[in-house]
């Protein structure tokens, strides 16, 4: 009877802790794959969030980010003023059905402001998408190298 019990208890958190490795998630029709975030330096005010969005839903829309890392979280893009790269808020980031949005450096991203403490390569963070149909999900940001994805834009992109 108490084995029974040891390898019940066992399997259960077997299960709760999920596919070793993963780092996807889903809100209704929308697939999350492999939040990322910027490591930062010390005194840096503000990182930048990034994720894929698979939506295989209806039309949707990702409308705001929580998180308790920063102050607060805004959603950007990137957008040339002149020759400058500068970073603008968006109300949303439009997700048309069976399509694929990247927020990736250089483009749409998730901007954690005023940071609370810099973000440490390797370590994690939990914050909560929120899409206008598919609701809520907490997910984590995995905190990678400073030049991780770095794409096109270098280390160029002016800062509010
Ligand atoms: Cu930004």
């Amino acid at each position: 009877m108490q084995i029974r019990t040891l390898t019940l208890s066992l399997l259960f958190s077997l299960l709760a802790a999920g596919p070793a490795g993963a780092h996807d998630y889903t809100a209704g029709g929308i697939q999350i794959g492999h939040p990322w975030a910027r490591a930062t330096v010390a005194g840096q005010p503000s990182g930048g969030g990034f994720l894929k969005l698979t939506n295989t839903g209806a039309d949707d829309k990702l409308v705001a980010v929580r998180a308790d890392i920063s102050a607060t979280a805004e959603l950007h893009t990137m957008q040339m003023d002149g020759d400058v790269m500068r970073m603008r808020q968006v109300d949303g980031i439009a997700l048309p059905a069976g399509r694929t949005v990247e927020l990736k450096p250089g483009g749409y991203h998730i901007m954690f402001m005023r940071l609370k403490a810099p973000l440490k390569e390797g370590s994690s963070f939990p914050a909560t998408l929120i899409f206008e149909k598919a609701g809520e999900v907490k997910v984590d940001f995995k905190v990678q190298a400073a030049g991780a994805g770095a794409g096109g834009h270098g280390s160029g992109g002016t800062h509010h």
